[in-house]
């Protein structure tokens, strides 16, 4: 199976406010991990539907339904690389096997060092979100995020984090790493809304109070 980025380009446009890059440029916080597969597990946490959690070692991800999604990757600052096949379990999939508390609207997807990304759970479901093991028919490589990254291809690159450890199913949303820097709580870039100045569209003010 395959599927388009959803990104709502037109023809070979770009999203609102992206230019494109050349190959693929290594992006983020801090040092790169590195994989000890004895201590590795990924793990879903939170608001799950029995309270309890869940947890899959590497290879048993290996069980899972596997899927190809075909999308570029765009950093808010204003980057595009493009072009990008990734392969990995379908995150609806994987959700299927730990679903949510009904309660549950958000998630956070938490990567090593505390790296944490917050999602809208339907931007989590969405059909090309993938939890990736391999970037066009390799394994990834250690600064792109082995052994795992979450890709989610209509939002911003700091929605998909790299190294990627767990999820943890919220009832309410909270912030990640970039969110408290500054950023869009959403970052959907086909809104071109980056920064988290612009979300006053349409916010709930409680959740906005609630947020700063
Ligand atoms: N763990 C972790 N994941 C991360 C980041 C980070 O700092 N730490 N940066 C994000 C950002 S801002 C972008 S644009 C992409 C860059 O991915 P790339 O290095 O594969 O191009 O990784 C995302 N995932
Ligand atoms: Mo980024």
């Amino acid at each position: 199976m395959s599927a388009e980025d959803g990104t709502g380009r037109e023809s070979d446009g770009l999203p609102p406010g992206q230019r494109r890059v050349a190959g693929w440029p290594v992006s983020h916080y801090g040092p790169v991990p590195r994989f000890r597969p004895e201590r590795w597990d990924l793990r879903i946490f939170g608001a799950t539907g029995t309270a309890g959690s869940y947890a899959w070692t590497y290879d048993e991800l290996g069980d899972l339904p596997r899927t190809t999604v075909v999308a570029d990757l765009h950093c808010a600052t204003g980057t595009t690389s493009t072009g990008h096949e990734w392969f990995g379990v379908p995150a609806a999939a994987l959700l299927a096997l730990a679903p949510p508390a009904p309660e549950a609207t958000h998630a956070m997807a938490w990567a090593e060092y505390g790296y944490g990304a917050n999602l809208r759970m339907a931007d989590l479901t969405a059909d090309t979100t993938i939890l990736a093991t391999h970037h066009n028919g390799e394994p990834l490589t250690a600064e792109h995020g082995f052994p795992l990254r979450l890709v989610v291809p209509h939002l911003y690159g700091y929605k998909g984090p790299k190294w990627l450890r767990s999820i943890e199913y919220l009832t309410e949303d909270r912030p990640g790493f970039w969110e408290e820097r500054g950023y869009h709580r959403v970052g959907d870039v086909r809104s071109g809304k980056r920064y988290s100045h612009e979300e006053e569209d349409g916010a709930d003010p409680d959740q906005l109070e609630r947020w700063r």
